[in-house]
């Protein structure tokens, strides 16, 4: 896999949709741009840290059940969708035990660098497994992923909790329809639970969540000629019970007026205007099993921590 020159031109596609969020009522920034090479080194950072419980509820879960995930789903291939470091993986592929020789392994992710590395570790570590890397998006991308059947389609860390509940839905449906009966879906989900909780994931005092945050504009700056300055915005965390959801938010600290060269167009920001940069829903056993048998999916398998905090479902196509 050859690096593409970083940043990548933003496509047409991606110009019109960051002027479409901007212009909202409550501006907003596609979740994606978050990982840009520093967004995704500082996403590792937040994985360690001792208020986000999340890495280390479903590394745990992981440890504990990967054996029996692949047992019940017996694939030949995997597939993993926003693979980020590709550190989970591994514990699949640790229980596929000898049939990892053999077994191939694609990873997607809108993130090339931390792709490339990955493939590239993983390659040295697991020799007989084939690896490939897809730079790609897996809301738009999923027709690059090969052909149905014997797949393990994984997506880890809560990232499905990342699209809002329409998208999601929708996700599930497109995902589900290039599935057969012999495909599989395990998904990690972030639980409903106290929301104090929550916030305190999003607002760790270490100030590493605050940094991933305003990160965002320097990657809009960055790929689309933009001039946000990130000191004049506060990092801002919440949780909204009636949507079931975290949200990111950054508030301008003044009022300020910033230019994107490659939208031609200005935002013009009061103090204390607020553009929203991620959400973050909690889901709950039932909200997935209606979700996914809207997308023709139940739930085969559901594994979590001994606290509730995290979920692993593993989904299989129930219609033909
Ligand atoms: N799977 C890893 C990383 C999770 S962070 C873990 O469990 O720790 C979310 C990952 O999804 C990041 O690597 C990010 O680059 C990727 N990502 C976010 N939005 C994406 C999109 N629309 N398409 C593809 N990858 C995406
Ligand atoms: C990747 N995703 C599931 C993380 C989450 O918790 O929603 C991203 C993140 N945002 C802030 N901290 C971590």
């Amino acid at each position: 896999m050859a690096a593409p020159p970083d940043p990548a031109p933003p496509t047409e596609g991606e110009i019109a949709a960051l002027r479409e969020h901007l212009s909202r009522p409550l501006p907003e920034i596609p979740v994606k741009y978050l990982y840009d090479d520093v967004g995704s080194e500082l996403f590792e950072r937040i994985t360690t840290l001792s208020a986000y419980y999340q890495t280390r509820a479903e590394i745990g879960i992981l440890e504990q059940r990967a054996g029996e995930i692949i047992e019940l789903a017996r694939p030949a291939r995997l597939v993993e969708l926003g693979s980020g470091a590709g550190r989970k993986i591994r514990l699949l592929l640790d229980a596929l035990g000898p049939a990892a020789r053999g077994a191939s392994c694609t990873l997607l992710d809108i993130n090339a660098r931390f792709l490339q590395r990955s493939i590239e570790r993983l390659g040295a570590d697991y020799p007989g497994c084939r690896f490939r890397g897809v730079v790609g998006d897996f809301v738009q991308d999923l027709d690059r992923l090969g052909p149905p059947g014997g797949r393990l389609l994984v997506l880890f860390a809560g990232t499905l909790g990342n699209l809002y509940p329409d998208q999601r839905r929708a996700f599930l449906r497109r995902l589900s329809a290039g599935m057969d009966a012999s495909d599989a879906f395990l998904v990690g989900l972030d639980l409903e639970k106290d929301p104090a909780r929550i916030e305190a994931a999003y607002n760790d005092p270490e100030g590493v969540t605050a940094a991933f945050n305003k990160n965002v504009l320097s990657a809009i700056n960055r790929r689309f000629g933009a001039d946000f300055r990130p000191g004049a915005f506060a990092h801002r965390a919440f949780y909204d019970r009636a949507h079931a959801w975290i949200e990111m938010r950054l508030v301008a600290r003044e009022r300020q007026r910033v230019s994107l060269r490659a939208l031609g167009m200005t935002l013009d920001l009061a103090e204390g205007a607020e553009i929203r940069t991620e959400i973050s829903c909690k889901l709950t056993r039932e909200s997935l099993a209606r979700d996914a048998a809207e997308a023709d999916l139940a739930i085969a398998g559901w594994y979590t921590d001994r606290e509730r905090l995290f979920a692993l479902a593993l989904l299989c196509r129930v219609v033909a």
